[in-house]
């Protein structure tokens, strides 16, 4: 497994392993111009930040706030897809899509496992998500009406997380680093199992057709939306990208995925719903039309048309595996006496 629990600097944590963590956080920084120097000579140089290295409180902060909604995103991203495993049109596209929400879960495990080496439990994190606390990725606050639908979100969701996150491989934290190489690569997949899907009912029947064009209609302002506010009212940005862990900001990644994403469209044979979107010669990229910032907020402040229904279902799974964690748990200690045992 891609684990970035090597890391973790306590060897007497809990069967848990929350002790470690809790160890972590309790350590109290200590904090000098040297240290700031050491560590921001470190960033300028493009080297990487590791668990045990000093880093400024607002650093740590800001990190564990970000990877740990990515993660949630990763998790409560399962869910729009999952409702189509049962009704997947064929044997092929069912074991894909079973992959492919297999996968983000996975990413939701790499990415709650780096933001522990910051030390705040995987505990605390989903305590957050499930008291509605933390933020995850506004697109997954809406439904999935059609099959075409899981075409889409492979094609722009999955598209546009891609393009978000190649440059968070080079994010100066070493484990959140680390981890995005490996869900990048299972993003690219991701998207292009979306797009193929797209591309054999665009070779089918009207009815077909029209399916894909309403899901493309329906989505597209909300993956755009994805990228998160303008640059201009982005709070986190410049300090964001100062401590290298930004490394492109909003507008710019919106609009590369906008120029990359307007030929797919044509290859494709569906048009993208904003009248304005139009090839700029001179800026030598695409001019669109204005998000509605209102919805984008309503949305990720709990308004849209899924935040309760998708909260509600991850509450409820945490509920109902409460005894397969206890189970674990106790597993875990036998072994350990057991071992204790062995080497006495
Ligand atoms: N949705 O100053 P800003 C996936 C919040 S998973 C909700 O620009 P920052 C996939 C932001 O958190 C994709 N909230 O912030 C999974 C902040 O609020 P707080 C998830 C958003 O951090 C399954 C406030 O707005 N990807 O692809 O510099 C199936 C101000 O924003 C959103 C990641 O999480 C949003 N869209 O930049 C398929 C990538 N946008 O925290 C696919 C990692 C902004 O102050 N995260 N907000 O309360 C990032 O790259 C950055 O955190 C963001 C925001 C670009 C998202």
């Amino acid at each position: 497994m891609y684990t970035q629990a090597l890391d973790l600097p306590n060897p007497d944590g809990d069967s848990a392993g929350n002790a470690n963590v809790v160890a972590m956080n309790a350590r109290s920084e200590p904090h000098s111009d040297a240290l700031q120097a050491s560590f921001d000579a470190k960033v300028d140089a493009d080297e990487k930040i590791e668990p045990r290295d000093w880093m400024p409180d607002a650093y740590r902060k800001t990190l564990v706030r970000q990877i740990s909604q990515h993660a949630h995103s990763e998790i409560v991203g399962m869910l729009p897809e999952g409702n189509w495993i049962s009704r997947a049109p064929s044997l092929k596209r069912k074991a894909i899509l079973i992959a492919k929400v297999q996968d983000e879960g996975g990413h939701g495990l790499y990415l709650y496992s780096a933001a522990e080496t910051l030390g705040t439990s995987r505990d605390q994190m989903l305590d957050a998500l499930h008291s509605g606390k933390a933020k995850y990725s506004s697109i997954f606050n809406y439904p999935t009406l059609n099959w075409a639908d899981v075409g889409v979100i492979g094609w722009l969701v999955d598209g546009a997380a891609i393009m978000n996150q190649i440059p968070l491989c080079r994010c100066s934290y070493g484990p959140y680093a680390r981890a995005m190489i490996r869900v990048c690569k299972e993003e690219s997949f991701h998207q292009r199992q979306g797009y193929e899907a797209l591309l054999v009912m665009m070779q089918g029947n009207e009815a077909q057709k029209t399916m894909v064009q309403d899901a493309v209609n329906r989505w597209w302002w909300k993956c755009l939306a994805m990228f998160g506010p303008p640059d201009a009212n982005s709070p986190h940005s410049a300090q964001g990208m100062r401590w290298g862990i930004k490394r492109i900001s909003n507008d710019d990644l919106r609009q590369k995925f906008i120029d990359a994403t307007v030929p797919q469209a044509n290859v494709l044979g569906i048009s993208l719903p904003d009248p304005q979107l139009k090839w700029n010669e001179e800026r030598g990229h695409y001019d669109h039309g204005e998000i509605d910032w209102d919805e984008f907020w309503a949305t990720v402040n709990g308004n849209g048309p899924c935040n309760k229904e998708r909260l509600a279902t991850r509450v409820k799974a945490w509920n109902d595996g409460e005894w397969v964690r206890d189970a674990a748990i106790a597993h875990a200690r036998k072994q350990a006496q057991r071992d204790l045992k062995e080497a006495a």
